[in-house]
Protein backbone atom coordinates (compact mmCIF):
# COMPACT_ATOMS: atom_id res chain seq x y z
CA UNK A 1 0.00 0.00 0.00
CA UNK A 2 1.41 3.43 -0.74
CA UNK A 3 0.89 6.79 1.63
CA UNK A 4 -2.04 7.45 0.70
CA UNK A 5 -3.43 4.53 0.70
CA UNK A 6 -2.37 3.84 4.33
CA UNK A 7 -3.46 6.99 5.51
CA UNK A 8 -6.93 6.60 4.30
CA UNK A 9 -7.05 3.35 5.64
CA UNK A 10 -6.22 4.08 8.62
CA UNK A 11 -8.73 7.18 8.87
CA UNK A 12 -11.62 4.61 7.69
CA UNK A 13 -10.48 1.65 10.39
CA UNK A 14 -8.30 3.39 12.76
CA UNK A 15 -4.68 2.06 13.47
CA UNK A 16 -3.29 -0.50 15.89
CA UNK A 17 0.02 0.26 16.96
CA UNK A 18 2.06 -2.20 19.27
CA UNK A 19 5.33 -1.03 20.97
CA UNK A 20 4.87 2.24 22.82
CA UNK A 21 8.90 3.65 22.80
CA UNK A 22 10.87 5.69 20.86
CA UNK A 23 9.60 4.75 17.69
CA UNK A 24 6.00 4.50 18.22
CA UNK A 25 5.18 7.10 19.97
CA UNK A 26 6.07 9.85 17.45
CA UNK A 27 4.08 7.66 15.13
CA UNK A 28 1.26 7.82 17.30
CA UNK A 29 1.59 11.89 17.66
CA UNK A 30 1.62 11.65 13.80
CA UNK A 31 -1.41 9.77 13.59
CA UNK A 32 -3.84 11.52 15.77
CA UNK A 33 -3.08 14.67 14.62
CA UNK A 34 -4.48 13.43 11.07
CA UNK A 35 -7.31 12.43 13.03
CA UNK A 36 -6.41 8.49 12.72
CA UNK A 37 -7.93 5.99 15.79
CA UNK A 38 -5.53 4.37 17.72
CA UNK A 39 -5.20 1.56 19.52
CA UNK A 40 -1.81 1.07 21.69
CA UNK A 41 -0.47 -2.23 22.79
CA UNK A 42 2.70 -3.31 24.81
CA UNK A 43 3.52 -5.80 27.14
CA UNK A 44 4.36 -3.35 30.09
CA UNK A 45 1.37 -2.48 32.07
CA UNK A 46 0.16 1.06 33.24
CA UNK A 47 2.40 1.05 36.41
CA UNK A 48 5.63 1.14 34.30
CA UNK A 49 4.63 3.67 31.82
CA UNK A 50 2.22 5.98 33.50
CA UNK A 51 3.54 9.43 31.68
CA UNK A 52 3.12 7.11 28.35
CA UNK A 53 -0.45 6.18 28.88
CA UNK A 54 -1.45 9.67 30.53
CA UNK A 55 -0.02 11.21 27.55
CA UNK A 56 -1.98 8.56 24.95
CA UNK A 57 -5.23 9.29 26.51
CA UNK A 58 -5.16 12.69 26.48
CA UNK A 59 -4.53 11.66 22.50
CA UNK A 60 -7.89 9.94 22.50
CA UNK A 61 -5.76 6.62 22.30
CA UNK A 62 -7.56 3.29 23.52
CA UNK A 63 -4.62 0.89 25.14
CA UNK A 64 -4.41 -2.88 25.42
CA UNK A 65 -1.50 -3.26 28.15
CA UNK A 66 0.28 -6.03 29.82
CA UNK A 67 -0.30 -9.57 29.63
CA UNK A 68 -2.91 -10.64 26.54
CA UNK A 69 -1.54 -7.46 24.60
CA UNK A 70 -0.77 -9.48 21.18
CA UNK A 71 -3.93 -11.32 21.85
CA UNK A 72 -7.40 -10.29 19.46
CA UNK A 73 -5.55 -7.97 17.53
CA UNK A 74 -8.32 -6.13 14.99
CA UNK A 75 -7.62 -6.45 11.75
CA UNK A 76 -6.66 -2.85 10.71
CA UNK A 77 -3.33 -1.29 9.60
CA UNK A 78 -0.92 -2.50 11.88
CA UNK A 79 2.50 -0.61 13.34
CA UNK A 80 5.02 -3.04 15.13
CA UNK A 81 7.80 -1.27 17.01
CA UNK A 82 11.40 -2.67 16.04
CA UNK A 83 11.84 -4.87 18.69
CA UNK A 84 8.82 -6.71 18.47
CA UNK A 85 8.44 -9.73 16.04
CA UNK A 86 6.31 -9.77 13.04
CA UNK A 87 5.45 -13.66 13.83
CA UNK A 88 5.16 -12.62 17.58
CA UNK A 89 1.49 -13.49 19.06
CA UNK A 90 -1.97 -12.80 17.33
CA UNK A 91 0.00 -10.81 14.48
CA UNK A 92 -0.20 -13.65 12.13
CA UNK A 93 -3.59 -13.64 13.05
CA UNK A 94 -4.65 -10.60 12.62
CA UNK A 95 -2.72 -10.75 8.72
CA UNK A 96 -4.76 -13.92 8.30
CA UNK A 97 -7.97 -11.88 8.74
CA UNK A 98 -7.07 -8.97 6.45
CA UNK A 99 -4.78 -6.62 8.47
CA UNK A 100 -1.88 -5.04 7.01
CA UNK A 101 1.01 -4.94 8.72
CA UNK A 102 3.80 -1.85 8.36
CA UNK A 103 5.99 0.56 10.72
CA UNK A 104 6.91 3.48 11.21
CA UNK A 105 9.83 3.47 9.23
CA UNK A 106 8.46 1.94 6.17
CA UNK A 107 5.26 4.94 6.57
CA UNK A 108 8.07 7.21 7.01
CA UNK A 109 9.40 5.93 3.65
CA UNK A 110 6.17 5.75 1.68
CA UNK A 111 5.29 9.19 2.44
CA UNK A 112 8.66 11.45 2.76
CA UNK A 113 9.63 13.67 -0.29
CA UNK A 114 13.25 13.75 0.49
CA UNK A 115 15.89 11.47 -1.22
CA UNK A 116 17.02 8.61 1.17
CA UNK A 117 20.06 7.24 2.22
CA UNK A 118 20.06 4.21 4.30
CA UNK A 119 23.06 2.66 6.21
CA UNK A 120 22.98 -0.70 7.64
CA UNK A 121 25.54 -3.49 9.41
CA UNK A 122 26.40 -4.86 12.35
CA UNK A 123 28.80 -2.67 13.06
CA UNK A 124 29.59 0.97 12.41
CA UNK A 125 26.10 1.43 11.06
CA UNK A 126 25.96 4.52 13.88
CA UNK A 127 29.36 6.72 12.85
CA UNK A 128 28.69 5.88 9.13
CA UNK A 129 25.48 7.63 9.48
CA UNK A 130 26.62 10.39 11.60
CA UNK A 131 29.69 10.78 9.28
CA UNK A 132 27.04 10.41 5.76
CA UNK A 133 24.64 12.68 7.92
CA UNK A 134 26.77 15.45 8.29
CA UNK A 135 27.88 15.22 4.68
CA UNK A 136 24.16 15.30 3.48
CA UNK A 137 23.34 18.63 5.73
CA UNK A 138 26.37 20.69 4.08
CA UNK A 139 24.90 19.24 0.42
CA UNK A 140 21.13 19.88 1.09
CA UNK A 141 22.35 23.19 2.23
CA UNK A 142 23.79 24.28 -0.26
CA UNK A 143 20.86 23.25 -2.64
CA UNK A 144 18.22 25.27 -0.31
CA UNK A 145 17.24 21.94 1.41
CA UNK A 146 17.90 20.26 4.59
CA UNK A 147 19.91 17.29 5.93
CA UNK A 148 18.07 14.58 8.12
CA UNK A 149 19.18 11.96 10.45
CA UNK A 150 17.31 9.31 11.90
CA UNK A 151 16.15 5.76 12.25
CA UNK A 152 18.18 3.61 14.42
CA UNK A 153 20.18 5.81 15.76
CA UNK A 154 17.50 6.65 17.82
CA UNK A 155 15.76 9.64 16.31
CA UNK A 156 12.54 8.71 14.48
CA UNK A 157 11.50 11.07 11.54
CA UNK A 158 8.04 9.76 10.46
CA UNK A 159 6.46 13.10 12.57
CA UNK A 160 8.77 15.39 10.17
CA UNK A 161 7.45 13.55 6.74
CA UNK A 162 5.07 16.44 5.91
CA UNK A 163 7.41 19.28 6.37
CA UNK A 164 9.87 17.91 3.95
CA UNK A 165 10.65 18.51 0.00
CA UNK A 166 12.23 16.95 -2.40
CA UNK A 167 15.57 19.04 -1.42
CA UNK A 168 16.36 17.32 1.43
CA UNK A 169 18.70 14.60 1.97
CA UNK A 170 17.92 12.08 5.26
CA UNK A 171 20.71 9.70 5.99
CA UNK A 172 18.73 6.71 8.10
CA UNK A 173 20.73 4.31 10.49
CA UNK A 174 18.20 1.00 9.76
CA UNK A 175 18.47 -2.17 12.13
CA UNK A 176 17.44 -5.32 11.20
CA UNK A 177 15.05 -5.36 13.36
CA UNK A 178 13.53 -2.17 10.87
CA UNK A 179 14.43 -3.95 7.93
CA UNK A 180 12.94 -6.84 8.26
CA UNK A 181 9.51 -6.48 7.17
CA UNK A 182 10.31 -3.20 4.59
CA UNK A 183 9.63 -3.56 1.26
CA UNK A 184 10.26 -0.33 0.07
CA UNK A 185 14.31 0.48 -0.01
CA UNK A 186 16.41 3.73 0.30
CA UNK A 187 17.50 4.67 -2.69
CA UNK A 188 21.39 4.51 -1.79
CA UNK A 189 22.14 2.07 0.03
CA UNK A 190 25.03 1.02 2.53
CA UNK A 191 26.13 -2.40 3.98
CA UNK A 192 29.18 -2.18 6.24
CA UNK A 193 29.78 -5.25 7.02
CA UNK A 194 27.46 -8.92 8.68
CA UNK A 195 28.48 -10.73 11.34
CA UNK A 196 26.74 -12.75 13.64
CA UNK A 197 24.21 -10.58 15.64
CA UNK A 198 20.53 -10.68 17.79
CA UNK A 199 21.04 -14.07 17.38
CA UNK A 200 18.18 -14.18 20.66
CA UNK A 201 15.80 -12.64 18.41
CA UNK A 202 16.05 -13.35 14.48
CA UNK A 203 15.64 -17.34 14.53
CA UNK A 204 18.95 -17.81 12.89
CA UNK A 205 21.72 -16.18 11.07
CA UNK A 206 20.34 -16.59 7.68
CA UNK A 207 17.35 -14.79 9.02
CA UNK A 208 19.54 -11.62 9.87
CA UNK A 209 21.47 -11.86 6.73
CA UNK A 210 18.17 -11.65 4.50
CA UNK A 211 16.68 -8.92 6.88
CA UNK A 212 20.54 -6.81 6.46
CA UNK A 213 19.44 -7.55 2.66
CA UNK A 214 16.47 -5.96 2.32
CA UNK A 215 18.11 -2.30 2.04
CA UNK A 216 18.80 -3.82 -1.38
CA UNK A 217 15.75 -4.76 -2.40
CA UNK A 218 13.74 -2.48 -5.22
CA UNK A 219 14.14 1.46 -4.91
CA UNK A 220 17.65 1.25 -4.43
CA UNK A 221 19.42 2.92 -7.32
CA UNK A 222 23.19 2.58 -5.27
CA UNK A 223 24.51 -0.56 -2.96
CA UNK A 224 27.96 0.54 -1.09
CA UNK A 225 29.33 -2.60 -0.10
CA UNK A 226 32.06 -3.71 1.73
CA UNK A 227 34.74 -5.73 -0.33
CA UNK A 228 36.42 -7.00 2.50
CA UNK A 229 33.75 -9.34 4.15
CA UNK A 230 32.58 -12.39 2.68
CA UNK A 231 28.47 -11.66 3.27
CA UNK A 232 28.45 -8.10 1.83
CA UNK A 233 30.49 -9.09 -0.61
CA UNK A 234 28.22 -11.50 -1.80
CA UNK A 235 25.28 -8.98 -1.57
CA UNK A 236 26.14 -8.23 -4.59
CA UNK A 237 23.81 -10.64 -6.26
CA UNK A 238 20.78 -9.83 -4.89
CA UNK A 239 20.61 -6.61 -5.82
CA UNK A 240 19.56 -4.63 -9.29
CA UNK A 241 21.23 -1.65 -8.04
CA UNK A 242 24.68 -0.36 -9.17
CA UNK A 243 27.21 -1.61 -6.65
CA UNK A 244 29.89 0.28 -5.46
CA UNK A 245 32.66 -1.69 -3.46
CA UNK A 246 35.13 -0.60 -0.35
CA UNK A 247 38.12 -1.93 1.00
CA UNK A 248 40.55 -0.50 3.67
CA UNK A 249 43.27 -3.01 2.25
CA UNK A 250 43.10 -3.32 -1.52
CA UNK A 251 46.05 -1.58 -2.54
CA UNK A 252 44.77 -1.56 -6.37
CA UNK A 253 41.33 -1.99 -8.02
CA UNK A 254 40.87 -6.05 -8.00
CA UNK A 255 40.35 -7.47 -11.22
CA UNK A 256 37.30 -9.27 -11.07
CA UNK A 257 35.59 -5.79 -9.75
CA UNK A 258 33.64 -4.00 -13.12
CA UNK A 259 31.68 -1.72 -11.43
CA UNK A 260 32.63 1.49 -9.02
CA UNK A 261 35.87 0.99 -6.32
CA UNK A 262 36.68 2.56 -3.34
CA UNK A 263 40.21 2.19 -2.02
CA UNK A 264 43.31 4.08 -0.65
CA UNK A 265 45.52 5.17 -3.16
CA UNK A 266 48.34 7.54 -2.47
CA UNK A 267 47.30 8.28 1.21
CA UNK A 268 43.46 9.46 -0.24
CA UNK A 269 40.31 7.28 -0.31
CA UNK A 270 39.69 7.38 -4.34
CA UNK A 271 37.12 6.00 -6.41
CA UNK A 272 37.89 4.06 -9.62
CA UNK A 273 35.41 3.21 -12.14
CA UNK A 274 36.07 1.94 -15.73
CA UNK A 275 40.01 3.11 -15.25
CA UNK A 276 39.20 6.55 -14.27
CA UNK A 277 39.87 7.99 -10.78
CA UNK A 278 38.60 10.29 -8.50
CA UNK A 279 40.59 11.34 -5.18
CA UNK A 280 37.72 12.04 -2.47
CA UNK A 281 39.71 12.65 1.09
CA UNK A 282 43.20 12.62 2.13
CA UNK A 283 43.19 9.75 5.14
CA UNK A 284 45.39 12.02 7.35
CA UNK A 285 42.47 14.63 7.42
CA UNK A 286 40.22 11.65 9.82
CA UNK A 287 39.83 12.57 12.71
CA UNK A 288 38.89 8.93 14.28
CA UNK A 289 41.34 6.02 14.87
CA UNK A 290 41.73 2.33 13.59
CA UNK A 291 40.93 0.68 10.00
CA UNK A 292 37.21 0.80 11.47
CA UNK A 293 37.00 4.44 10.85
CA UNK A 294 38.75 4.56 7.62
CA UNK A 295 36.09 2.16 6.40
CA UNK A 296 33.32 3.80 7.87
CA UNK A 297 34.33 6.98 6.57
CA UNK A 298 34.68 4.77 2.96
CA UNK A 299 31.37 3.41 3.31
CA UNK A 300 29.94 7.23 3.88
CA UNK A 301 31.61 9.16 0.87
CA UNK A 302 31.01 6.48 -1.33
CA UNK A 303 26.98 6.98 -0.37
CA UNK A 304 27.59 10.22 -0.37
CA UNK A 305 29.65 11.09 -3.51
CA UNK A 306 27.34 12.02 -5.77
CA UNK A 307 25.80 14.92 -3.81
CA UNK A 308 28.23 16.42 -1.70
CA UNK A 309 31.78 17.93 -2.99
CA UNK A 310 35.36 17.45 -1.70
CA UNK A 311 35.35 20.32 0.24
CA UNK A 312 32.44 19.37 2.32
CA UNK A 313 34.27 16.17 2.82
CA UNK A 314 37.37 17.78 3.59
CA UNK A 315 35.02 20.14 6.23
CA UNK A 316 33.39 16.89 7.86
CA UNK A 317 36.44 15.61 8.75
CA UNK A 318 38.11 18.63 10.31
CA UNK A 319 34.88 18.80 12.22
CA UNK A 320 34.39 15.43 13.36
CA UNK A 321 36.01 13.59 16.07
CA UNK A 322 33.48 10.94 17.23
CA UNK A 323 30.23 9.77 18.17
CA UNK A 324 30.06 9.77 22.28
CA UNK A 325 30.16 6.21 23.98
CA UNK A 326 32.25 5.04 21.06
CA UNK A 327 36.18 5.04 22.59
CA UNK A 328 35.23 8.27 24.21
CA UNK A 329 38.10 9.76 26.79
CA UNK A 330 36.40 10.28 29.75
CA UNK A 331 38.64 10.95 32.49
CA UNK A 332 42.09 10.64 33.52
CA UNK A 333 43.22 9.85 37.60
CA UNK A 334 46.46 8.62 38.66
CA UNK A 335 48.16 8.50 35.16
CA UNK A 336 45.35 6.15 34.04
CA UNK A 337 43.46 7.07 31.38
CA UNK A 338 39.59 5.78 31.02
CA UNK A 339 37.71 5.23 27.65
CA UNK A 340 33.79 4.82 27.18
CA UNK A 341 33.03 2.57 24.84
CA UNK A 342 29.61 1.35 26.17
CA UNK A 343 28.31 1.04 22.46
CA UNK A 344 30.34 -1.88 21.63
CA UNK A 345 27.76 -4.24 21.87
CA UNK A 346 28.78 -7.00 20.03
CA UNK A 347 31.77 -9.30 19.65
CA UNK A 348 33.12 -7.52 16.73
CA UNK A 349 32.90 -3.88 17.79
CA UNK A 350 35.52 -4.64 21.02
CA UNK A 351 37.55 -6.00 18.30
CA UNK A 352 37.88 -3.03 16.31
CA UNK A 353 38.23 -1.12 19.87
CA UNK A 354 41.03 -3.22 20.29
CA UNK A 355 42.19 -2.99 17.10
CA UNK A 356 42.28 1.07 17.29
CA UNK A 357 43.99 0.93 20.69
CA UNK A 358 46.87 -1.48 18.84
CA UNK A 359 49.39 2.23 19.58
CA UNK A 360 48.57 1.44 23.57
CA UNK A 361 51.06 -0.03 25.88
CA UNK A 362 48.91 -1.68 28.57
CA UNK A 363 44.77 -2.10 28.61
CA UNK A 364 42.60 -3.09 30.82
CA UNK A 365 39.16 -4.18 29.36
CA UNK A 366 35.43 -4.36 31.10
CA UNK A 367 33.64 -6.93 29.58
CA UNK A 368 30.50 -8.44 29.66
CA UNK A 369 26.39 -7.75 29.93
CA UNK A 370 23.73 -9.03 28.63
CA UNK A 371 23.28 -12.27 26.87
CA UNK A 372 22.17 -12.19 23.58
CA UNK A 373 23.46 -15.70 22.44
CA UNK A 374 26.47 -14.56 20.37
CA UNK A 375 29.59 -17.22 20.16
CA UNK A 376 31.95 -15.37 22.06
CA UNK A 377 34.84 -17.38 20.93
CA UNK A 378 35.86 -14.86 18.54
CA UNK A 379 35.77 -12.29 21.34
CA UNK A 380 38.40 -14.56 23.60
CA UNK A 381 40.52 -14.94 20.06
CA UNK A 382 40.81 -10.77 19.72
CA UNK A 383 41.24 -10.22 23.46
CA UNK A 384 44.20 -12.79 23.18
CA UNK A 385 45.71 -11.54 19.84
CA UNK A 386 45.64 -7.81 21.37
CA UNK A 387 49.00 -8.27 23.32
CA UNK A 388 48.69 -5.47 25.05
CA UNK A 389 45.41 -6.43 27.07
CA UNK A 390 46.99 -7.25 30.35
CA UNK A 391 43.72 -7.47 32.51
CA UNK A 392 40.56 -8.42 31.73
CA UNK A 393 37.63 -7.58 33.90
CA UNK A 394 34.24 -9.30 33.39
CA UNK A 395 30.96 -8.32 34.67
CA UNK A 396 27.30 -9.18 33.60
CA UNK A 397 25.42 -11.81 32.85
CA UNK A 398 28.07 -13.51 29.99
CA UNK A 399 31.05 -13.09 32.41
CA UNK A 400 31.06 -16.89 32.77
CA UNK A 401 30.77 -17.36 28.81
CA UNK A 402 33.27 -14.79 27.95
CA UNK A 403 35.90 -16.44 30.58
CA UNK A 404 35.23 -19.83 29.32
CA UNK A 405 36.34 -18.30 25.57
CA UNK A 406 38.86 -16.78 26.97
CA UNK A 407 40.15 -20.10 27.95
CA UNK A 408 39.67 -21.90 25.02
CA UNK A 409 41.42 -19.19 22.70
CA UNK A 410 43.72 -19.44 25.26
CA UNK A 411 44.21 -23.20 24.49
CA UNK A 412 45.46 -22.09 20.95
CA UNK A 413 47.43 -19.21 21.94
CA UNK A 414 48.30 -18.96 25.01
CA UNK A 415 49.74 -15.78 26.64
CA UNK A 416 50.00 -13.85 30.08
CA UNK A 417 46.51 -12.60 30.70
CA UNK A 418 44.76 -11.66 33.75
CA UNK A 419 41.53 -12.78 33.98
CA UNK A 420 39.05 -11.33 36.96
CA UNK A 421 35.63 -11.63 37.33
CA UNK A 422 32.67 -8.66 39.39
CA UNK A 423 29.52 -9.41 38.80
CA UNK A 424 28.35 -6.09 40.07
CA UNK A 425 29.03 -3.18 37.06
CA UNK A 426 30.42 -0.50 40.07
CA UNK A 427 32.16 -2.69 41.58
CA UNK A 428 33.60 -4.21 38.15
CA UNK A 429 34.84 -0.82 37.53
CA UNK A 430 37.02 0.17 40.63
CA UNK A 431 38.65 -2.97 40.45
CA UNK A 432 39.46 -2.16 36.58
CA UNK A 433 41.26 1.49 37.67
CA UNK A 434 42.91 -0.96 41.38
CA UNK A 435 44.78 -3.13 39.02
CA UNK A 436 45.88 -0.32 36.16
CA UNK A 437 49.15 0.73 37.06
CA UNK A 438 49.77 4.71 35.68
CA UNK A 439 50.17 5.05 32.37
CA UNK A 440 47.83 2.43 31.50
CA UNK A 441 44.24 2.30 29.90
CA UNK A 442 41.21 1.09 31.14
CA UNK A 443 38.34 0.86 28.43
CA UNK A 444 35.07 -0.18 28.72
CA UNK A 445 34.07 -2.05 25.50
CA UNK A 446 31.46 -4.84 26.82
CA UNK A 447 31.21 -6.89 23.90
CA UNK A 448 27.32 -7.56 24.82
CA UNK A 449 24.23 -5.10 25.41
CA UNK A 450 23.47 -3.45 28.46
CA UNK A 451 20.10 -4.51 29.15
CA UNK A 452 20.99 -7.11 31.73
CA UNK A 453 21.63 -4.17 34.51
CA UNK A 454 20.79 -0.94 32.86
CA UNK A 455 18.04 0.76 30.39
CA UNK A 456 20.40 0.93 27.43
CA UNK A 457 23.98 1.38 26.57
CA UNK A 458 24.02 5.42 27.39
CA UNK A 459 23.03 4.70 30.97
CA UNK A 460 25.87 1.98 31.25
CA UNK A 461 28.21 5.12 29.60
CA UNK A 462 27.12 7.52 31.77
CA UNK A 463 27.31 5.27 34.62
CA UNK A 464 30.49 4.66 33.73
CA UNK A 465 31.96 8.25 33.45
CA UNK A 466 30.25 9.42 36.74
CA UNK A 467 32.37 6.36 38.43
CA UNK A 468 35.53 7.27 36.62
CA UNK A 469 34.61 10.90 37.73
CA UNK A 470 34.29 9.58 41.36
CA UNK A 471 37.55 7.91 41.68
N1 LIG B 1 7.75 -4.25 23.41
C1 LIG B 1 6.72 -5.14 23.54
N2 LIG B 1 6.93 -6.43 23.14
C2 LIG B 1 8.11 -6.86 22.61
C3 LIG B 1 9.17 -5.92 22.47
C4 LIG B 1 8.95 -4.62 22.87
O1 LIG B 1 5.63 -4.79 24.00
O2 LIG B 1 8.21 -8.04 22.24
C5 LIG B 1 7.55 -2.88 23.84
C6 LIG B 1 8.43 -2.49 25.02
O3 LIG B 1 7.79 -2.77 26.24
C7 LIG B 1 8.63 -1.00 24.84
C8 LIG B 1 8.47 -0.79 23.36
O4 LIG B 1 7.92 -1.99 22.81
O5 LIG B 1 7.67 -0.23 25.52
C9 LIG B 1 9.87 -0.51 22.86
O6 LIG B 1 9.94 -0.80 21.58
P1 LIG B 1 11.26 -1.40 20.91
O7 LIG B 1 12.05 -2.26 21.82
O8 LIG B 1 10.81 -2.01 19.66
O9 LIG B 1 12.16 -0.14 20.72
P2 LIG B 1 11.92 1.44 20.51
O10 LIG B 1 11.89 2.09 21.85
O11 LIG B 1 10.84 1.77 19.56
O12 LIG B 1 13.35 1.75 19.88
C10 LIG B 1 13.65 1.27 18.57
C11 LIG B 1 15.03 0.63 18.57
N3 LIG B 1 15.05 -0.47 19.52
C12 LIG B 1 15.13 -1.75 19.10
O13 LIG B 1 15.23 -2.04 17.94
C13 LIG B 1 15.11 -2.81 20.18
C14 LIG B 1 16.07 1.65 18.92
O14 LIG B 1 17.35 1.06 18.70
C15 LIG B 1 15.95 2.83 17.99
O15 LIG B 1 16.86 3.84 18.39
C16 LIG B 1 14.55 3.39 17.98
O16 LIG B 1 13.61 2.34 17.67
C17 LIG B 1 14.46 4.50 16.92
O17 LIG B 1 13.29 4.61 16.31
C18 LIG B 1 18.10 0.67 19.84
C19 LIG B 1 18.72 -0.70 19.60
O18 LIG B 1 19.20 -1.30 20.55
C20 LIG B 1 19.22 1.67 20.12
N4 LIG B 1 18.74 -1.20 18.37
C21 LIG B 1 19.37 -2.47 18.05
C22 LIG B 1 20.85 -2.28 17.77
O19 LIG B 1 21.24 -1.19 17.35
O20 LIG B 1 21.61 -3.25 17.95
C23 LIG B 1 18.68 -3.04 16.82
Amino acid sequence: MNFIETMERCKREGAVVIGLGTSNLPLIRYLTSHGISVEARDRKTEDAIPDTVRELTSLGASLVLGEGYLSDIPPRVIFRSPGIRPDAGGIPDALARGGFLTSEMELFFAGTRARLFGVTGSDGKTTTTTILGKLLALAAQRQGGEGYVGGNIGCPLVDRTDDMTDRDLAALELSSFQLMTMTDAPEVAVVTNVTPNHLNWHVDYEEYIAAKATILGAGCRRAILNYENPITRSMADRTSAEVVFFSSQAIAVPEEVTGGFLYVKDGAITYAKSGEERALLPVSAIRLPGRHNLENYMAALGAAMDVATAEEMAAVAAEFTGVAHRIEPVGEKRGVRFYNSSIDSTPTRTAAALHAMEGEESITLICGGYDKNIPFLPLGEAILQAKNVKTVVLTGATADKIAAAILEAAAKTPRALQVLTERDFDSAVRLAARRTEAGGIVLLSPACASFDAFANFEVRGNRFRALVAAL
